[in-house]
Parts: C-alpha cells; sequence; structure tokens
C-alpha cells in the first residue's frame, strides 16, 4: 500500500507534469497561429482563447528592452503598398494631428506637422513584417512615439493603451503602451530617404517594428490615451489583439 507521503507525491508530481505540457500548448498554438494564413473566419474561437495566453506568454518573454533587428541600409529591399482603409479622402493641407491626453475627453492639440517635425529625428532599418506572410526590409524617419508624448500629452504614459485612428475613422489600432513607448516605435514621415506617399501613410504613420503590419498605421489623424482598450480594426477581423512578432 502507498503512504500519504508517497499518494501526495505522485499526485504533485502529475500536476507539474499537466502545467508544463499545459505552457508548451499555449506557446506552440500561439507561434502555429501566428503562421496560419488569411482564412481568419474559421480561426476565431481559437484566436479569442489564444488573446489571453500570448498577453501572459508575451510578458514572460519581452521586455520594453527588447529590440527588434536593425540592418544596414544596404539591405534594403522594396516594400509594396498594401491596404488603403481610411485613405480614401482627399489629402490636403487640412490635415492636423489630434491629441486625447489621459483623462481626456476632447483633443488638448490638434498639430501641423511642423509642430511633429520640431521633435527629435530619429531613423531606423528594421524588417516591416505583414500577417499574409510578405515582409520588406524598410528605412524609416520619423520620431519617437514616446517622445510625442512626452511632449503632447505627459503623464500619458501611465495610461494602459494608445488608439490610433485616420482621420476619417476607417481604420484603427489600439496598442498596449509598453509597445507603443518601445523605443523603435516611431511615428514616421520619410521611408527609404524620402517623403512618405501617401499609399505608404502620408503624411504622418506609425512605425511599430515588435508588432505586425496590421498594426502600423498609416495616415495617423488622432491619438487618444486610455485605460478602455482601443477598438482595432483587424482584431475585429479575427486577429489577435496584441499581433506581437
Ligand atoms: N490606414 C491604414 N493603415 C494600414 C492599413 C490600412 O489598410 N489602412 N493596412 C495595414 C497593413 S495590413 C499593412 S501590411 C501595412 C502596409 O504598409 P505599407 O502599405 O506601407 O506597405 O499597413 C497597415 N496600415
Ligand atoms: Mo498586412
Amino acid at each position: 500500500m502507498l503512504s500519504n507521503e508517497e499518494i501526495m507525491a505522485r499526485k504533485t508530481r502529475r500536476s507539474f507534469l499537466a502545467l508544463g505540457a499545459g505552457a508548451v500548448a499555449a506557446v506552440g498554438g500561439w507561434e502555429w497561429l501566428q503562421h496560419q494564413p488569411e482564412d481568419h473566419d474559421t480561426l476565431v474561437p481559437l484566436r479569442n482563447v489564444f488573446d489571453a495566453n500570448e498577453k501572459v506568454v508575451r510578458n514572460i518573454l519581452y521586455s520594453n528592452n527588447h529590440l527588434a533587428p536593425t540592418f544596414p541600409k544596404s539591405a534594403i529591399t522594396e516594400q509594396k503598398a498594401n491596404g488603403g482603409d481610411g485613405l480614401d479622402d482627399d489629402l490636403d493641407e487640412t490635415w492636423r494631428l489630434e491629441v486625447v491626453p489621459y483623462g481626456k475627453d476632447d483633443p488638448a492639440h490638434s498639430l501641423t506637422m511642423d509642430a511633429v517635425r520640431a521633435l527629435p529625428k530619429y531613423e531606423e532599418v528594421i524588417e516591416f513584417k505583414c500577417v499574409e506572410g510578405w515582409g520588406a526590409i524598410s528605412h524609416f524617419a520619423g520620431i519617437r512615439f514616446s517622445d510625442f508624448t512626452a511632449k503632447f500629452a505627459p503623464g500619458s504614459e501611465k495610461a494602459a493603451f494608445a488608439g490610433l485612428l485616420t482621420p476619417d475613422a476607417e481604420y484603427y489600432v489600439g496598442l498596449d503602451m509598453p509597445s507603443a513607448l518601445h523605443p523603435q516605435t516611431l511615428l514616421a514621415y520619410e521611408m527609404n530617404g524620402k517623403p512618405l506617399t501617401e499609399d505608404h501613410g502620408a503624411p504622418l504613420r506609425l512605425v511599430i517594428p515588435v508588432k505586425y503590419g496590421i498594426k502600423n498605421i498609416k495616415r495617423v489623424g488622432r491619438i487618444e490615451y486610455t485605460d478602455i482598450r482601443p477598438d482595432d480594426f483587424w482584431h475585429e477581423r479575427g486577429y489577435d489583439y496584441y499581433s506581437g512578432l
């Protein structure tokens, strides 16, 4: 007969094995999902389950200091223009960037590009990855999202999220604040040494190399800092809310 101690020891061992298997399944399932093709309809329930897991796994594996790889300019490749939601209206000199700081309902600023350009310029050559399976090495220049926040919405760093929308609100993304404040996250106005073209998001687009292309919103017209998880265009269509790399 087994002693009580022996029974307890066996039970404990079994729970540890189950826990380990669960963790492996969570990471494996998440990796697997990231590599699935466009047919997202059938994957929606699975994705919702993995949303929760992904957050836990992401917090364990990455910190704000985890940097995306950078490349020499000689490695730059052609990046096609992809996705035109929110870019339909004519772009003219009426463009402004509205900023709604944490705890406010209305914009505190309506900024011109000159005001944006006044912040320190930062450049990076990074890999841009679309969930459709293609990628490109591109050179972007602009300002750090963290510098922008410190200048135009000081204190908003403590919000849980930033929501970014096109001027017509047809395309919109939500970002967890650690990713938004990541040192490689830019509001970019140049691509491969030239001013951004309209199909790549002129006059100002987000470049967030720790996330898939879907989060890199083009033609940003409004930035809101909030604790309420912002709506997200591709999350509504079945993709992982965080879409981290
Ligand atoms: N406003 C807006 N931003 C957007 C999209 C879009 O449809 N509208 N598509 C996203 C997707 S899916 C990708 S892959 C990238 C493509 O960026 P690019 O056109 O500069 O290559 O933009 C992202 N940002
Ligand atoms: Mo994409």
